[in-house]
């Protein structure tokens, strides 16, 4: 699904800004078919946990409405008119005025509304949006939904974030031809210095069939440098500046659609439509125990993060984004995973622009009983089951699944796709519930790894999918949850399960999640448990026995920054694995860090020529 930009054939209008809000608790039935009652407003984007004062819009279980009066620009006569929701977290309904418009289920991934023959150009309307943050287990991610004291509902997730929930991405109004292109599918390849774009453009509307497709290919300072014809085809590129990490570089690629009407071939006439999109031209591959990015061994270095600041909970914040890959810059690192769910668009267009090499999951956290079942990880009921995640719920990951896969692959720093986070992969029915997700993302996108994100309770003797997997990827606590101040036990357990991972898979094997709370400002000369240097030297642990292993490709320290958690006696005002704190100031395993991964350029530490 393609972002809306303006083109010469298209015009977007940000709908941002401050939004009429209230409960559904707190309005008649219907709110849509009126102004909303209420004194409240709420920022857009921004989750709306954090706005208020209100303990109970905080935790709100149920529908919350935003709404705001539209302005359609008179020149759209003519044109098709959508709503673009970046995302609205979990479920919405749209209605334009008195009617319901569209309707969307899945916090983390865009969907348009079309209004074309809803409203008129040169007119307004009402915009009500509901937007619902409850979870069942039957979204992705799951959670659950009790009637507690006093008749009030409570939720409860199976995740370690706090469900932030609302409008927390952009909202926009758009226009584009009523016959446009509806997507364009990029895939690059390298021969040598050669570099070869492949494109696919689907055009959708009146007559789609008998447009005429034209693509242009430049270079970022606008540069022409090849042309084609058709909907499928490619673009050769001699002498091609490859995108590298720490080295984007991006090319422009224009896709036009044309009808000959105005005379002269369809070649030649003006363009009907056009859509413009930058483009990395890399490879990645996995062959044996090596993760290769145009052909040369990569090594992740970097963190698990979170989209999660102050007040604006989940909403996107371009702000925090400069700051924070300012950051990993200034640490390092070379990476970071979109745990536990996709990021804003925004974010991956500036990893893009900056060479930064992204992993991508989708929101499936918490399908795992065995979680709940504590540390010895027995699931109170099966997983894989009705009475958990059940055919619906698959459902609902799949077509998540499709909807990340649709929206992100022509990111040329999207490297690999995780499929899930910590799932049961050692219960039985993992290899069912999992085949199809992992066909499916191979279906849609032939050119990159797949990994999911192994929870420490799976193993190389009871881990179910591990074949489906191009890269193992592991979340592993020795030294915290695990072996807790204890390091030199930590090692030689952590030394034998990498070891495993290692000799039974011949996969490469990554760290990603490692990682220990720590209070800053916290200190002592002991192996002290959430003091500074607890973090840093059990940092220094993990590496040291990464070091050892050459199929190692990688490592990404859980979290970038201390983040929300719902309350709980294991948090402390939220998970403070942070090497940076919830306002990005380093911890002193920052420095550590730094010293580490600065300058590696991609390599792994230690094989510095
Ligand atoms: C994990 C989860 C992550 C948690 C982390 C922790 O394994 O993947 O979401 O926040 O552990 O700190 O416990």
């Amino acid at each position: 699904m393609l972002k809306p930009r303006p083109t010469p054939t298209r015009e977007v209008i940000s709908l941002d800004g401050v939004w009429a809000f209230a409960l559904d608790s707190r309005l008649d039935d219907q709110p849509w078919t009126g102004r909303l009652d209420t004194p409240l407003e709420a920022a857009v984007p921004a989750s709306y946990n954090d706005l208020f004062t209100d303990p109970d819009i905080r935790d709100h279980v149920g529908w919350v409405y935003y709404q705001r009066t539209v302005q359609v620009p008179r020149g759209w006569a003519g044109e098709r008119i959508l709503l673009r929701f970046a995302a609205a977290t979990h479920a919405a309904r749209v209605y334009v005025d008195e009617q319901l418009a569209g309707e969307h289920v899945g916090g983390y991934t865009p969907f348009d509304v079309d209004l074309t023959d809803l409203v008129a150009a040169g007119g307004a309307f009402r915009l009500t949006v509901a937007v619902s943050g409850d979870l069942s287990n039957e979204t992705i991610p799951p959670g659950k939904i009790e009637v507690g004291f006093g008749g009030k509902k409570k939720q409860t997730y199976f995740h370690d974030f706090y469900n932030y929930a609302g409008l927390a991405r952009s909202v926009s109004l758009h226009s584009m031809p009523r016959r446009h292109i509806q997507d364009v599918v990029i895939r690059t390849d390298l021969d040598g210095t050669t570099g070869i774009v492949h494109y696919e453009v689907a055009v959708a509307g009146e007559g789609a069939d008998r447009a005429a497709v034209r693509v242009r290919l430049a270079d970022a300072d606008g540069t022409p440098l090849a042309e084609s014809a058709g909907a499928i085809g490619e673009i050769v590129i001699p002498e091609v500046t490859p995108w590298r990490p720490g080295a984007a570089h991006l090319y422009e690629l224009t896709a036009e659609l044309t009808d000959g009407s105005a005379g002269g071939t369809a070649e030649e006439s003006a363009a009907t439509d056009s859509i413009t999109l930058p483009v990395g031209v890399r490879t990645v591959e996995v062959r044996g125990a090596e993760f290769l990015i145009n052909g040369e061994p990569f090594y992740f270095t970097g963190f698990g993060k979170h989209e999660d600041t102050p007040v604006r909970g989940k909403g996107h914040d371009d702000a925090y984004l400069v700051h924070d890959m300012q950051l990993l810059d200034w640490i390092g690192a070379n990476s970071f995973r979109t745990s536990h769910y996709p990021y804003a668009e925004e974010v991956l267009e500036f990893a893009d622009r900056h060479g930064i090499v992204v992993i991508d999951e989708t929101a499936a956290v918490g399908l795992n009983m065995g979680v709940v079942g504590g540390m010895a990880g027995k699931p109170p009921f099966p997983t894989f089951s009705e009475q958990f995640a059940n055919e619906r719920t698959h459902a609902a990951h799949m077509q998540h699944l499709r909807e990340l896969i649709e929206r992100d692959r022509n990111h040329p720093s999207v490297v690999m796709w995780s499929i899930a986070n910590e799932p049961a992969s050692n219960e039985e029915g993992a290899l069912e519930y999992f085949e199809p997700l992992f066909s499916l993302a191979r279906e849609l996108d032939p050119t990159r790894p797949l990994t999911y994100a192994i929870v420490m309770f799976a193993n190389t003797t009871n881990d179910k999918i591990i074949d489906l997997a191009d890269v193992v990827s592991l979340n592993r606590y020795y030294g915290w949850y695990v072996a807790t101040g204890d390091l030199a036990l930590a090692e030689s357990y952590l030394e034998r399960d990498l070891r495993s991972w290692v000799e039974r898979t011949g996969k490469p094997v990554m760290m990603s999640e490692y990682g220990a709370d720590t209070q800053p400002g916290l200190h002592s000369v002991w192996d002290q448990a959430w003091t500074e240097e607890y973090q840093r030297d059990y940092l220094a642990m993990n590496h040291r026995v990464f070091d050892r292993f050459p199929e190692f490709v990688g490592e990404q320290v859980w979290n970038f920054a201390d983040f929300a958690t719902s309350n709980g006696i294991h948090r402390v005002d939220g998970n403070k694995k942070g090497v940076f704190t919830r306002d990005r100031r380093p911890k002193s395993a920052a420095f550590s860090l730094r010293d580490r991964w600065r300058g590696l350029g991609g390599r792994k530490p230690g094989s510095r020529k």
